[in-house]
């Protein structure tokens, strides 16, 4: 008897939850598609509207560059997250190089040209600006971008705990410690997380890497279906010992 219950409480304890009355939407990768992410905020407050429980959000990062709007997407989250709902945002290797830019502390051509450009557009400076002799990016920058937005930029944390799921942007180093993993590797990790099948303790739920589907494992979920590029815009829903998603039709 006492056997078969040991085996029952380890059963139980390996099933992953989230805690009672909590209800948790994460939202995969926006880059700057603010009517995808719209049409996806619509369809959590149908799916949301009858549940009486605390009710998360949870950007998973890269809300900008790429798609047409990151300005407009900046907004929105930022305006979630003075709601009555509790909204989190991660750190995404995307915002990671727009603060390099703007700081100046890295060449910001390589930002440019994987989607900072779009991003500088949606705040109004034009691509032609952009690329004529003598453009000041750092001036430009400082001059388009609220300082608001750029104070929510910088305050974006790298990883979130809710229950037995961790939460980041792009996955971890398997083996490490989360108070020992590098900003780096949850930024920006591909080879040696996503092939991993090792227990990470808790079920890490990611963006970063795009597959059509959301990828479903034991040990993740990873959640970017690629939005600026065709695919849907996807959201996890946690509730319970539940997982389901909930996804934009593509345009
Ligand atoms: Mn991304």
């Amino acid at each position: 008897m006492f056997g078969l219950f040991k085996r029952q409480q380890k059963t139980a304890s390996a099933s992953r939850v989230v805690p009672d009355l909590t209800r948790i939407y994460a939202v995969g990768d926006v880059h700057g598609c603010l009517a995808q992410l719209d049409r996806l905020l619509d369809l959590i407050r149908v799916d949301n509207a009858t549940f009486s429980g605390n009710t998360r959000f949870v950007f998973l990062g890269d809300l900008v560059d790429r798609g047409p709007d990151s300005a407009g997407v900046i907004d929105r989250v930022m305006n979630l997250s003075l709601g009555q709902k509790r909204c989190d945002t991660l750190m995404g290797n995307h915002e990671e190089a727009m603060l390099a830019s703007f700081d100046g502390t890295a060449d910001p051509r390589g930002w440019l040209s994987y989607g900072g450009s779009q991003t500088l557009e949606s705040y109004g400076i034009a691509r032609a600006e952009q690329f004529a002799s003598g453009f000041d990016l750092a001036r430009r920058m400082v001059e388009a971008i609220p300082s608001d937005h750029i104070t929510f930029l910088r305050g974006l944390p790298d990883h979130l705990v809710i229950g037995d799921y961790l939460f980041v942007h792009a996955g971890i180093r398997p083996g490490v410690p989360i108070e020992l993993q590098e900003a780096a590797d949850l930024r920006w990790i591909r080879g040696g997380f996503l092939d991993s099948e090792v227990d990470h303790q808790r079920i890490v739920v990611h963006g970063h890497t795009i597959s059509p589907e959301p990828e479903q494992r034991a040990n993740r979920i990873g959640i970017d279906t690629g939005c600026y590029a065709g695919g849907p815009l996807t959201a996890l829903v946690l509730e319970g010992a539940t997982q389901r998603f909930l996804q934009t039709t593509p345009a």
